[in-house]
């Protein structure tokens, strides 16, 4: 099988380390899986990228060698069935705030009996060389499914969203957290209480023997979170490394 496996690099005890893009030009997540990530994250929730421009740069990742992770729109599990389909090793799937959300996504992420994906893996085929019989017989450990905590109600049910069955981790959003735990009072993704609210969801998740990851908006804190332990820490975004890129280029040049 050519297509490197995601559980297997998360499980390699070293934080892997993802890219994440949202602009809407497949090209870009093609050129970011040929630098030194180990992984990288296509944003549907906030990125401006749709769902043929994604499944384009699916293969593009692969063909770097790299995992193809995808977040989904908030409540939208029919596409993570289809981003599976078209060959990604793992989805994210925001706003997963009750136990039965986490078992919607478990239930389109996993075919039966641990959950009810529909068949029709066309681009995963062809990506992985695998015969339909042997994909349908490995397929639910191929790929992961990682719920995101960023509210409060999902911290205080954590327990209860990694006990599904078919959820293979957590994906913690900073930000969002930070809203919530500030009942709406600030955005500050690196606080005192959003620092005890990752460290807490953290062993959690370690404690189900369960993969934890998390965005970073910057390299700086990526190393910070990686340190803490996380299985994948995200960095920045295509947008935020264009825009760092540009201030420096031009800072050094009016210099
Ligand atoms: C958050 O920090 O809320 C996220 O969703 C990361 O993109
Ligand atoms: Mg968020």
């Amino acid at each position: 099988m050519s297509l490197p496996s995601l559980p297997d690099r998360l499980k390699a005890g070293i934080p892997a380390l993802a890219a994440w893009c949202g602009l809407p030009e497949p090209a870009i997540p093609g050129v970011l899986a040929r630098e030194a990530f180990d992984a990288v994250v296509v944003d549907m929730q906030h990125g401006a990228i749709d769902f043929a421009a994604t499944v384009r740069a699916i293969p593009l990742i692969a063909a770097a060698g790299k995992p193809a992770m995808v977040r989904i729109p908030v409540g939208d599990f029919a596409t993570a069935s289809r981003i599976l389909d078209a060959g990604a090793s793992g989805v994210i799937a925001p706003m997963i705030n009750t136990v039965e959300d986490a078992y919607r996504f478990a239930a389109v992420m996993k075919f039966p009996p641990v959950g009810e994906r529909s068949w029709g893996p066309h681009g995963a085929l062809s990506l992985t060389g695998l015969q339909p019989a042997e994909y349908f017989k490995i397929g639910n450990g191929l790929s992961v499914a990682l719920a995101m905590i960023e509210t409060q109600e999902a911290l205080a049910i954590v327990d209860d969203i990694l006990a599904v069955p078919g959820i293979d981790g957590i994906f913690i959003g900073p930000s969002d957290l930070s809203i919530g735990l500030s009942r709406g009072k600030e955005l500050d993704p690196a606080s005192t209480a959003v620092d005890a609210a990752i460290d807490h969801a953290l062993a959690r998740a370690r404690s189900a023997g369960k993969f934890a990851g998390i965005y970073a908006a910057t390299g700086d804190r990526a190393s910070e979170l990686a340190r803490k332990g996380f299985h994948l820490v995200s960095i920045a975004s295509d947008t935020g490394l264009l825009r760092a890129g540009a201030q420096m280029a031009l800072k050094a040049a009016r210099n």
